[in-house]
C-alpha cells in the first residue's frame, strides 16, 4: 500500500486537471451579487475561496470530504480497543478523500512520532516563557520558530521550481503536526507542573501520546476522548479565522510554520478558539453564584444578565452555522456515555435547554445553537484537564490537521497570492451616488 506522499504525487495530476476543467467550465458562472453590507459585515455569505478538505452547511453541519461526524466514526480505523476515530486516518481523509486502511494509519502513526522531537532552541524559546504568558502565545511563537527548519523555506531559497512546491509543503506540514504534541505538552509541564515531559513512544499512536506528554497516558477514556477531539476540531471549511488566515498567509509562500503560527494567533480570540476557555470560565462563574444545581429560571436570568452587560455568551451562535452543531453533539453523546453523572455535564445540558431561548427572545444572534466550543472543556475537566487557558492549545493541535491538508493542495495546485479588493466609506459613497 502506498504512503500518503506517494498517494498524493498520484492524485495531484488528475487534480490539476480536474481543476483546469472545473474552471473551463464554470469559470464565469456568478454566484450572485456582492452587497456592500457583506463589505461592512465581516464578509458573511461571500463566497470567496476554495478549501477542499470540508465544507459546511448551515443546518447539517460539517462533512468531511464528503462525509458527516458520525459516517468518520464509523469508517475511520480505530485504536487496538478503541471506538473513536485515529487522527491519522483523518488526515489521511482530509489530504486524499480517501478512507485509508488501519496500516496505512499505523504508518502515518509511526512516522509522526519519529518526526516528534522539537529543537532545542525551540525548548528554550518556551522555558523562558513566563507562565503568566497565554499558552496560545507560547503556542504560537514556538510554531512560528520551527520556520528555523522550513525545508520549503530553504528550497525556495535555492530556487526550488513551483511545480515542485507541494513536495517540501508536504515535509513540513508532517514536521509540524509532528512537533505539535511535544510542544503543547512543553507549554503544559512548564505552565501547571515541574517542567519534566516523559517521552514520545515510537509505536504509539499521536492521541496516545499527546495523552502521555500531558500526563493522562494512564486513562484510557481520556486518550479515547482526545482522538475525538483532534478529529472534530480538525477542519470547519476555509471561511473561519484560523484556516482562512493559514491559507493567506502560505499564499505569499511563507512555509506551513508561518502560516499555521498565524493560523493560531487567530484561534486565540475569545470569538473564535478561545470560546473554549471563555466557556469554562462562564460556567464556573455561573456555579459560584448559583450553587451546584441551579434552576432553569436562576440560569436564564444569569444568561440575561452576561447579555445585559453587553457580553457574548461563549459556546453559543455561529457565522455560518443555524443549527446544533454536529461537533456539539458528538461531544454531548461521548459524555452520555461515559459521564453521564457528572454535575458540570448536566449543568451544560440544562444551559443547553435555556440559552436558545433567551438568545431568541433576545432577538439579535441568528444562531441561538451551541457550537463546537460549549462542550469541549467540560470533558476534559472531567478527566482532571481543568487548566482552562490550556483548552485552546489542543484545539490548535487538531485545526493544524485542516490548516496543513489545504496548504498541501494550495502549493500542489498552484494557488495564488489572495488579495481582494478593499474600498473606503468615501469611494462607496462617490461610487454609488446617483445609483
Ligand atoms: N451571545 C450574545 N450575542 C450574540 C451571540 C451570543 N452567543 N451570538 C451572536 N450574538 C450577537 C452578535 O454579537 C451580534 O451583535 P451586534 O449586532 O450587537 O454586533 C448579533 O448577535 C448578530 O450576530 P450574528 O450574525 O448572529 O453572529 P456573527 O456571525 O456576527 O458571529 C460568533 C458569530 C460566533 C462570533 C457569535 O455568535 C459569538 O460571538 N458567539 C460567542 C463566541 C463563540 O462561541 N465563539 C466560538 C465560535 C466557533 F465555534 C469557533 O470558532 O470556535
Amino acid at each position: 500500500a502506498p504512503t500518503l506522499k506517494e498517494r498524493l504525487a498520484e492524485l495531484i495530476p488528475a487534480e490539476i486537471e480536474n481543476v483546469k476543467a472545473t474552471r473551463a467550465a464554470h469559470g464565469k458562472k456568478s454566484f450572485g451579487p456582492v452587497i456592500v453590507d457583506q463589505l461592512y459585515g465581516g464578509m458573511r455569505g461571500l463566497p470567496a475561496l476554495i478549501w477542499d478538505g470540508s465544507v459546511l452547511d448551515a443546518e447539517e453541519g460539517i462533512r468531511f470530504r464528503g462525509k458527516t461526524i458520525p459516517d468518520i466514526q464509523e469508517a475511520l480505523p480505530k485504536a487496538p480497543g478503541g471506538t473513536e476515530p485515529l487522527p491519522e486516518g483523518l488526515f489521511w481523509l482530509l489530504v486524499t478523500g480517501e478512507i485509508p486502511t488501519q496500516e496505512q494509519v499505523t504508518a502515518l502513526s509511526k512516522e509522526w512520532a519519529a518526526r516528534s522531537a522539537i529543537p532545542s532552541f525551540v525548548e528554550e524559546i518556551l522555558d523562558r516563557c513566563p507562565p503568566t504568558l497565554h499558552p496560545m502565545s507560547q503556542f504560537s511563537l514556538a510554531v512560528t520558530a520551527l520556520n528555523h527548519d522550513s525545508a520549503f523555506a530553504k528550497a525556495y531559497a535555492q530556487g526550488i521550481n513551483k511545480k515542485d512546491y507541494w513536495q517540501p509543503t508536504f515535509e513540513d506540514t508532517m514536521d509540524l503536526i509532528a512537533k505539535l504534541p511535544n510542544i503543547a505538552g512543553r507549554i503544559f509541564r512548564n505552565v501547571y507542573g515541574d517542567g519534566k515531559l516523559p517521552a514520545i513512544e515510537a509505536d504509539k499512536d499521536y492521541s496516545y501520546n499527546l495523552a502521555k506528554l500531558l500526563g493522562y497516558a494512564e486513562k484510557p477514556e481520556f486518550v479515547e476522548l482526545l482522538r475525538l477531539y483532534i478529529t472534530i476540531h480538525s477542519d470547519h471549511e476555509g471561511g473561519n479565522v484560523s484556516a482562512h488566515t493559514g491559507k493567506l498567509v502560505g499564499s505569499a509562500l511563507s512555509d506551513p510554520f508561518l502560516a499555521f503560527g498565524a493560523s493560531l494567533n487567530g484561534l486565540a480570540g475569545p470569538l473564535h478558539g478561545l470560546a473554549n476557555q471563555e466557556v469554562l470560565i462562564w460556567l464556573r462563574k455561573m456555579q459560584s453564584k448559583l450553587g451546584e444545581n441551579p434552576t432553569d429560571e436562576d440560569v436564564r436570568e444569569y444568561v440575561w444578565t452576561t447579555l445585559k452587560g453587553g457580553q457574548v455568551v461563549p459556546g453559543y451562535g455561529h457565522a455560518v452555522l443555524r443549527k446544533t452543531d454536529p461537533r456539539y453533539t458528538a461531544q454531548r453523546e461521548f459524555a452520555l456515555k461515559h459521564l453521564p453523572e457528572d454535575p458540570m455535564f448536566q449543568l451544560v445540558s440544562k444551559v443547553y435547554n435555556v440559552v436558545p431561548n433567551v438568545l431568541l427572545e433576545a432577538g439579535k444572534a441568528k444562531n441561538p445553537w451551541p457550537n463546537v466550543d460549549a462542550h469541549s472543556g467540560v470533558l476534559l475537566t472531567h478527566y482532571g484537564l481543568d487548566q482552562m487557558n490550556f483548552y485552546t492549545v489542543l484545539f490548535g493541535v487538531s485545526r493544524a490537521f485542516g490548516v496543513a491538508a489545504q496548504l498541501i493542495w494550495d502549493r500542489a495546485l498552484g494557488a495564488p497570492l489572495e488579495r481582494p479588493k478593499s474600498y473606503s466609506t468615501a469611494a462607496i459613497n462617490s461610487m454609488f451616488q446617483n445609483k
